[in-house]
């Protein structure tokens, strides 16, 4: 595989100083060398460099850097669709709003190719906001609400090139559902599944019957990692931590799973936020998890999906 790592240091999506430094912090702690001693070729594409504020008309509702946010989308969407027409990106956050850019590009590139792209959005929130519906004004709450074309961002947003098919949307982990968002998943074709759900049933047989339908449509496969899917006694360096999230063997199974389908094309990790980790630990256990993603086993032995 040749991974392409796009460096994304923006974090006003979100109100806690320090997630700008996640792309630096995932790379210095062998973000790059693990994968190549997993066999693969890695291209450092460097960081996207921050682009002058958008201007779009004032919104009634109080939104937080909306004009920083927009700007920093549109760099990103083009810089996905650019980066995907080869090799495998990996865009390293930065706050999860960067993933209305990274997505959208993505998008872009696989409707342009005739392929049905799906999404793994692996996170505690469902970031299903719409602008008008936040009230913490935080705009990394509304990536997926405006990547599935929900109503509201025209104008705010760049326009979407391809809007995603809500039933190929799979969100893991849910634990953290505003009011709005609620209603929004309810009215939706999501498969959204929280906790509760991964308690009963197990991450193996909820994320294998969504990889089927990727394996049916002959699909794309993006991978939004928010790193508070994790349980926050594993990870102290997010900026918005949720109590009962996955276990560090949930969130192995599910990247191994990954890793096995074959079908990932393209990745985010969002959320880490240095300045709030202990002892570099976040770091080291998002790139354990990359490294799943990417292929590494517990023997070395390569198991087939
Ligand atoms: C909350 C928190 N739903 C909000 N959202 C996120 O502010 O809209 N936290 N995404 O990480
Ligand atoms: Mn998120
Ligand atoms: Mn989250
Ligand atoms: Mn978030």
């Amino acid at each position: 595989m040749s991974c392409k790592l796009i460096s994304v240091p923006f974090e006003l999506g979100q109100p806690v100083a320090g997630c700008a430094l996640g792309p630096e912090a995932l790379k210095n702690a062998g973000l790059g060398e693990a994968l190549q001693d997993l066999g693969h070729d890695v291209d450092d594409l460097g960081a996207i460099p921050a682009p002058e504020p958008r201007a779009v008309p004032d919104h009634p509702n109080r939104l937080k850097h909306l004009r920083e946010v927009s700007a920093w989308i549109e760099a990103i969407a083009a810089k996905a669709y650019e980066a995907s027409a080869d090799g495998l990106p990996i865009f390293l956050g930065g706050d999860h709003s960067i993933s209305a850019g990274s997505v959208s590009g993505l998008a872009r590139r696989a409707a342009e190719q005739g392929k049905p792209f799906f999404v793994l959005w692996m996170d505690a929130h469902s970031d299903l906001h719409t602008l008008n519906t936040t009230t913490s004004g935080n705009l990394h709450g509304v990536p997926l609400a405006y990547l599935a074309g929900m109503p509201g961002f025209d104008g705010y947003f760049p326009p979407l090139a391809a809007p995603l098919v809500q039933e190929h949307v799979c969100i893991l982990g849910l634990r953290s559902v505003d009011k709005a968002e609620k209603d929004a998943l309810a009215a939706s074709q999501f498969r959204a599944y929280d906790m509760s759900d991964i308690d009963r049933r197990g991450v193996a047989p909820l994320l294998e019957s969504f990889l089927q339908e990727v394996r049916d449509a002959d699909g794309l496969l993006h991978v939004s990692f928010d790193i508070d899917f994790l349980d926050p006694s594993l990870v102290p360096g997010v900026g918005t931590p949720v109590q009962g999230g996955a276990t560090f063997r949930e969130a192995h199974l599910a990247m191994e799973m990954l890793h096995e389908s074959g079908l990932v094309t393209s990745l985010d990790v969002v959320e880490l936020n240095p300045t709030l980790d202990e002892n570099g630990r976040t770091a080291a256990l998002a790139n354990e998890l990359v490294s799943s993603l990417f292929g590494k086993t517990i023997t070395g032995k390569k198991r087939v999906a």
